[in-house]
């Protein structure tokens, strides 16, 4: 029997989250997370966890992260035992949820990993799915698991749980709670985004369930006339075993499309990534290697597969990536050595096509691929495009993902990427964009900073204003993504926190949706919470009137060698002030590590910043801001003294709060 959660929500209210939206956006108790269960076993009992198996869960008070009880767990025998409790009675559908729990090894227990997972079942059928990945835990210290989880279908079985690499190792659990932070209400007198792009394109959102289910459900809705299934019809969801077809989380999104008058963009049919095992195998189990038969073996499962997928579609999706990123610029011949090619040549490209257009015939079918505005990968791709059409391959449309940051690549690289496949006639898209707010590896910010993200706000309109440019060759825009809340670049390529689309994590429009719907009104009105964090601000201004200028140096966080800056420069004259170029003198032995929103030289202790090509001119009583990283020790004093232009800016004549 199917079960559809009604769920109680609400226990104790924990005060404390950080939050920044571009444009005023409703602050009620939304931005308050609501805890709905709590376990801290200091009342000397299970609090309703129980053992997967046969394994034994019991209060303990060998160690405790707070009172005096923690849950042990001992006799375990299998890795996926672990303490375990059901939360059937308290989620609810699509409402994102906060788990968190303490865990540290049972004294003696050598060093292992552990994660955070839930078990779904419907229908009596079980889903497995990740929370925390594995992270190393010790009989040393706690160790906290976090992570989020929505849960997208309705269930008649719903537990978390942890579970270890380690078979039988025994282990602690501490400090239980699931909470969720209500979201506000989308904003409804904004313009659409589809509305406004209405004579150029359709404009997409790539999704998963979740993304059709309330608030989000409604942004989607009001914004994107196109949605792309994110993971759903990838050959690992649709076919996992051979012949056994899976469709019901990509059916219940085209039916929620239908049902909005939204289009659907298929993705995909071919990849070298999310396609199971055994499509590689050969009759005999083993791993194929190139033979004839082989490869006949393969592009009959390749056949059978794109007649069962797009044949349970037909007119429902009219776009498919039918092949997805089959381009390696490194090789000699352009082609990635993926074991459809290592097995087929170029045939798997042949037959892909071949087949889609025979199932669909009133479908476009598009070759997609990433970094395509890249010179040599740009190249190759044109040249097996040409190569396949001129032999009569059905290749309709050539995707563009743009995954791309706040500084790459150029414009003009990204203008030359639709130049190059004008000639050829084939209608192009922009299939997964997303515009990350870190260039390196290495950047990770506290929270995002307003430099950055109106940045990344005038990347988007300059993006769309060369794809308005090219509208007549671009029938669609697709963003990788509805939400910050929800996007691959949190784990990608490291585990950090990305803000990469249009709107934030509790989708409220950012600066970036300004910047392709109404490019005036970037860096309008904006509101900022600011309420529990372990960091400090302090803010030293320099404020004597009748300088022509006045500079406000914050720290903006700090914490253990590290630091948070952000100065501000306001024009007290009456004459604008461009270019300009700030300068100090760290105290402290201070260094900055990274800055945004201007352009930095230290040497030794001195710092100039200059601006950054698009806040080079300060307006008769306008200001600018330039935020940083930067390490310290000693006391991190903060400079009160400051250029500008070469010129003293003041003398500070006091400090602010402290
Ligand atoms: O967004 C997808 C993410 O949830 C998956 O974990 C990932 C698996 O590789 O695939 C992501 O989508 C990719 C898309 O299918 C093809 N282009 C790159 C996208 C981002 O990795």
């Amino acid at each position: 029997m199917r079960r559809v959660l009604a769920g109680v929500l609400a226990t104790s209210v924990v005060a404390g989250l950080v939050t920044m939206a571009a444009h005023a956006s409703p602050q009620t108790a939304a931005d308050e997370p609501v805890v709905v269960v709590s376990s801290t076993f200091d009342d000397g009992t299970a609090q309703g966890w129980t053992s997967r198996a046969s394994e034994v869960v019991a209060p303990s008070t060998a160690v405790a992260r707070g009172g005096a009880h923690s849950l042990a767990v001992t006799g375990r025998t299998a890795n996926w035992q672990g303490p375990s409790l059901s939360l059937l009675d308290k989620v609810q559908k699509g409402i994102r949820y906060d788990l968190s729990v303490w865990v540290r090894l049972a004294a003696g227990e050598a060093a292992t990993q552990a994660r955070l997972s839930v078990e779904r079942r419907t229908a009596g059928t079980p889903s497995y799915e990740s929370v925390v990945g594995n992270t190393n835990v010790t009989a040393d210290g706690w160790v906290n698991l976090k992570g989020t989880y929505t849960l997208a279908a309705d269930v008649d079985f719903f537990t978390t749980y942890v579970e270890m690499n380690s078979a039988t190792a025994a282990l602690h659990i501490d400090d239980f709670t699931l909470s969720y932070t209500p979201l506000p209400p989308i904003q409804t007198d904004i313009p659409s985004v589809k509305d406004v792009l209405a004579d150029h394109f359709k404009v997409g959102a790539a999704v998963e369930v979740p993304q059709i289910l309330n608030n989000h459900g409604q942004l989607l809705a009001k914004h994107f006339n196109s949605i792309t299934i994110g993971n759903a019809l990838k050959w690992d969801a649709t076919e996992p075993t051979e012949g056994t077809f899976r469709f019901t989380d990509a059916d219940t999104i085209v039916a929620w499309a239908k049902a909005n008058g939204t289009a659907v963009r298929g993705h995909t049919l071919l990849w070298h990534q999310q396609t199971p095992a055994w499509v590689f195998k050969d009759a005999a189990g083993n791993d194929m290697t190139a033979t004839p038969e082989n490869k006949a073996l393969l592009l009959a499962r390749l056949e059978a597969h794109i007649r069962a997928v797009v044949g349970h579609y037909g007119d429902d999706i009219p776009v498919w990536d039918v092949v997805n990123e089959v381009i390696d610029e490194a090789q000699s011949d352009g082609m990635r050595r993926s074991k459809w090619f290592e097995i087929t040549g170029l045939d798997y490209l042949r037959t892909a096509f071949r087949v889609a257009r025979e199932v669909a015939p009133n479908a476009q079918l598009v070759i997609n691929d990433y970094n395509t505005n890249v010179p040599s990968k740009r190249d190759k791709l044109y040249d097996l495009v040409v190569r396949l059409r001129a032999e009569g391959v059905p290749i309709d449309a050539v995707g563009h993902q743009m995954h791309v940051n706040v500084q790459w690549p150029s414009l003009a690289e990204t203008e030359a990427m639709l130049a190059k496949f004008v000639p050829l006639g084939v209608d192009q898209q922009i299939t997964e964009m997303d515009v990350s707010i870190y260039t390196d590896s290495s950047q990770s910010y506290p929270t995002p900073p307003r430099e950055v993200l109106l940045t990344q706000a005038h990347r988007y309109r300059d993006f769309f204003e060369l794809y308005k440019r090219y509208s007549d060759d671009i029938s669609s825009v697709t963003l990788w993504g509805l939400a910050d809340d929800g996007t691959w670049l949190d784990s990608f390529p490291v585990t950090r926190k990305d803000h990469p689309l249009l709107f934030d994590t509790r989708l409220q429009a950012k600066d970036a949706y300004w910047g392709v719907v109404d490019p005036s009104q970037i860096g309008g009105p904006t509101t900022t919470t600011t309420t529990t964090t372990t960091t400090t601000t302090t803010t030293t201004t320099t404020t004597a009137p009748p300088s022509n200028c006045t500079v406000a140096y914050t720290t903006v966080g700090q914490w253990q060698g590290g630091f948070q800056g952000e100065v501000r420069i306001t024009n007290r004259g009456t004459t604008a002030i461009t270019p300009w170029t700030v300068g100090w003198s760290f105290a402290d032995g201070q260094r900055i590590t990274q800055l945004w929103g201007g352009v930095h030289t230290q040497d030794g202790a001195a710092v100039n910043v200059r601006n950054a090509s698009w806040n080079g001119t300060i307006a008769p009583g306008g200001s600018v801001a330039f935020g940083f990283l930067g390490s310290w020790t000693g006391a991190n004093t903060k400079p009160t003294a400051f250029t500008l232009n070469g010129v003293a800016c003041q003398t500070p004549t006091g400090s602010g709060r402290s």
